[in-house]
């Protein structure tokens, strides 16, 4: 069986309760759509659970991107005052963002353990295509890289459009594919009170809010039959 599933938010009780609820065995494929980490305080040690496990599959998200532009990715720069500012710049909107936790867990990580993980997160794809049941999907954290027009857009890069775009809704996806988000958390596309899986024609909210607590969830979308499952645990 396929799964998908997106924004953990250092939810480790609500991850480990979804693996046991969808039975997560070495024969299935689980693909995780970022933003593993943040807010809650269990994101590196679910990261490294990601890690250490094949048949789990994870693109990069917005919350990696921001740690790896405080913690791996040096900042190019001779001046002395701007390089400052860049890297302070970096740091404030990583904490605020939630980062803060993150960052003091990483700081508990052997050197060489940190060293895999900023590898691992570096080495991350934007997109991933899949094909189940013939139906063709495009995974994403946020957006379509082919939808980024560098002239146009508000981001600098592809990477940072793919992660962070808020235009999931309304991008376009390409003809006889299904897209699937998460990012940006499903209440905002529907009344519900319960917050939940969020589906177009030709796309798929997953991102549940686990982010909120009590009034947020974490979901997965089966991939074979589009059986939901969710925890609030
Ligand atoms: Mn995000």
């Amino acid at each position: 069986m396929v799964y998908v599933m997106s924004d953990i938010h250092g939810n480790e009780a609500r991850f480990r309760d979804m693996l046991k609820q969808i039975k997560f065995s070495e024969k299935d494929t689980l693909y995780v759509l970022g933003d593993v980490v943040d807010r809650g305080d269990g994101g590196i040690r679910i990261l490294r659970y990601i890690m250490k496990t094949p048949n789990i599959k994870m693109l990069l998200g917005n919350h990696e991107l921001m740690m790896l532009n405080v913690l791996y990715y040096p900042i190019d720069d001779v001046d002395k005052f701007s390089k400052n500012f860049k890297s302070f710049a970096r740091l404030n909107n990583w904490y605020s963002n939630g980062g803060a936790v993150t960052h003091n867990s990483i700081k508990h990580t052997r050197k060489e353990v940190r060293k895999e993980i900023f590898e691992y997160l570096d080495s991350l794809p934007l997109n991933i295509e899949v094909t189940v049941n013939d139906k063709n999907y495009i995974l994403v954290h946020a957006g379509i890289t082919d939808n980024y027009i560098d002239r146009l857009s508000k981001y600098d890069s592809v990477k940072q459009y793919a992660v962070w775009t808020r235009d999931s809704e309304t991008a376009s996806v390409p003809e006889g594919k299904t897209m699937i988000f998460g990012h940006t958390p499903t209440w905002q596309y529907q009344d519900d009170e319960i917050m939940k899986i969020c589906k177009w024609d030709d796309r798929i909210g997953i991102d549940c809010g686990c982010v909120y607590g009590d009034i947020g969830r974490l979901s997965c979308l089966r991939l074979d039959d589009m059986e939901e499952f969710y925890s609030d645990v």
